[in-house]
């Protein structure tokens, strides 16, 4: 049966601007479980009014794009805020990590956890993102560094998608950090996930892209780009951590290979810019990590506007760098730390989160779209960007269904 939405005002995401309907009505339904569609969008005036229907009205609600959280390590066992207190107290990210912290203190934890474990930890994170209006999760591996761990990371990953009504997209991210039985020799473990892993992975399915860290204290140009090549010949999209502490020449190589998003940015070069802006590759901030490790630098926002170049936000939950499980929080920062316009906040965690996964299914609500509604207790979206920490969330619909939160 189809569900018609009637009393409420929408911000499609569509264009331009927020895509307002005022007072507007949604008909979603057709479709099996799993792949339910906006059948028709407009005003209410224009409501098509045949078959068996359940309308309800939403009382005057806004309602969105159920939001997109395009970038996060959420599943990790271990805790670091005793890093948090060593940076606080002047150490750099940089030492704690040459020191043997960093990414490896996490790395130690989740090869010890089980899978279990490691799924009871990350549950009450997806159920924070839905909670704020979430329905669709990016999680990358990067905290196991051996087959087995990355593999156990992924499966972990794809049962919170198939335990929850959140979409949940995958990124295999064994190149996050050089373990440490490849200290002497990272070119190694780059073979193995080239000759091991990604085939594994690709054979089982388990990850929607592959991703890399390229930072002088984690992978090289020359090492990603043997990664990325491998990726290709399996046919798995990628993506890049790219020029997060220092310029690397990230977002080029990104452009290069024609992946779906650079993210970080912040030592972006002009010469960078332009090359996502050529490839058309989504440049995600994480205001999250910038904040956490007090950076000063910002992404290069003007360039990135004037090129064209599509612009996301996303919280890159993660233990060390960004430990955050709100997305509405990853807006509000984005906005006051990098000067965002909170319409650009809300359509780089819709349209273009959906961009940056490569999902052109979901992001905006259009006839056609996943039936992915977020219903909103404010006055306007602009609302979104600036609360946090502050529930507003009346409603969550995924595949056209409400789900609990
Ligand atoms: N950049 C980050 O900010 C996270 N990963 C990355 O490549 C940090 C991950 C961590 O410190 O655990
Ligand atoms: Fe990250």
């Amino acid at each position: 049966m189809d569900l018609v939405l009637t009393d409420l005002h929408v911000a499609t995401m569509a264009g331009p601007g927020y895509g307002v309907i005022e007072d507007g009505a949604i008909v979603a339904g057709g479709g099996s479980a799993g792949d339910r569609r906006i059948r028709w969008i407009g005003p209410r005036s224009g409501l098509p009014g045949d078959g068996a229907v359940e309308t309800r009205s939403l009382g005057g609600r806004w309602v969105t794009p159920a939001l997109i959280d395009c970038h996060t390590h959420l599943v990790f066992a271990g805790d670091r805020s005793g890093e948090f207190e060593q940076r606080l107290g002047g150490a750099t990210y940089e030492e704690i990590a040459r020191a043997g912290g960093g990414i490896l203190s996490t790395v130690r934890a989740t090869r010890e956890a089980s899978a279990d474990e490691l799924y009871a930890a990350a549950l009450p994170r997806v159920q924070a993102l839905s909670a704020e209006g979430v329905g669709t999760i990016e999680i990358k591996s990067g905290y196991g560094l051996d087959v087995e761990s990355e593999l156990k990371m992924l499966s972990v990953a794809r049962r919170l998608g198939e335990a929850t009504a959140v979409t949940v997209r995958t990124s295999l991210l064994a190149a996050h950090a050089i373990p440490p039985e490849y200290e002497r020799d990272p070119d190694a473990y780059v073979d193995l996930i080239c000759d091991e892993l990604m085939p594994e992975v690709a054979a089982g399915k388990l990850a929607d892209a592959v991703d890399a860290y390229c930072e002088s204290i984690a992978f090289s140009a020359e090492q990603v780009s043997r990664l990325f090549e491998r990726a290709a010949d399996l046919g798995l999209p990628v993506r890049l951590h790219a020029d997060q502490l220092s310029d690397g020449g990230g977002a080029a190589l990104a452009a290069r290979f024609g992946a779906l998003s650079a993210d970080h940015l912040e030592y972006t070069s002009p010469g960078g810019v332009r090359a996502m802006a050529d490839s058309g590759v989504v440049g995600v901030l994480l205001p999250g990590a910038f904040v956490t490790l007090g950076e000063t630098q910002s992404p290069p926002i003007d360039a990135m506007r004037e090129r064209g170049v599509p612009i996301a936000i996303a919280t890159d939950c993660n233990p060390g760098t960004s430990p955050i499980c709100s997305l509405r929080s990853a807006m509000m920062l984005a906005a006051r730390v990098f000067g965002l316009t909170p319409e650009e906040c809300l359509a780089g965690t819709t349209r273009e989160a959906a961009r940056a996964l490569g999902l052109d299914d979901r992001g905006t609500l259009e006839a056609g779209k996943r039936a992915d509604v977020a219903v909103w207790d404010v006055g306007h979206p602009r609302e979104l960007a600036y609360w946090f920490g502050t529930p507003q969330l009346a409603e969550l619909i995924l595949d056209g269904q409400t789900t609990a939160f």
